[in-house]
């Protein structure tokens, strides 16, 4: 019992900690930069974005100093060909809602790259919300997708 109530308790002040750390509604989770060869002008950003606020948000933009810009673009099939172009007025996110952003779909462009994605690098990358501001995540590039990411189409 005792055991079982320091537990909680534990569990209350984790919880209370992580508050504390992220006072905006938005969590990003899960991010990752496809690797690009050498020379590569873009590459593409994949994460998942959960609103936990009540209130919806969009992200609006993003910035990174590996990129002369970085930003929200949106998949769509128009005539069975894939086409990709920027989010107009951002990328929604409704009160409550997870948007995944994964390779076949959605995704964050990098244009302009400054140097090469190469496996392992972490990159810094902040994202603009329009009601939890900015929002800093550091990004890791990988050759593939995690494990578990079975991508926007599957
Ligand atoms: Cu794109």
């Amino acid at each position: 019992m005792r055991m079982l109530k320091a537990a909680a308790l534990l569990g209350l002040a984790l919880f209370a900690a992580e508050a504390v750390a992220k006072p905006v509604g938005i969590a990003v989770s899960g991010a990752w930069i496809q690797a690009t060869p050498p020379g590569a002008a873009t590459a593409a950003g994949y994460l998942t974005i959960v609103n936990r606020g009540r209130e919806a948000d969009r992200l609006v933009g993003a910035e990174s100093s590996v990129a002369a810009k970085v930003q929200p673009h949106h998949m769509s099939m128009t005539g069975g060909i894939m086409r990709m172009r920027p989010v107009a007025g951002g990328l929604g996110i409704a009160a409550g809602a997870t948007v995944r952003l994964a390779p076949e779909g959605d995704h964050l462009m990098l244009i302009g790259l400054k140097s090469p994605m190469t496996p392992g690098k972490i990159v810094k990358v902040t994202l603009e919300f329009a009601r939890a501001g900015k929002v800093a995540v550091d990004v890791p590039v990988r050759a593939g997708p995690p494990a578990g990411d079975m991508g926007a189409m599957r």
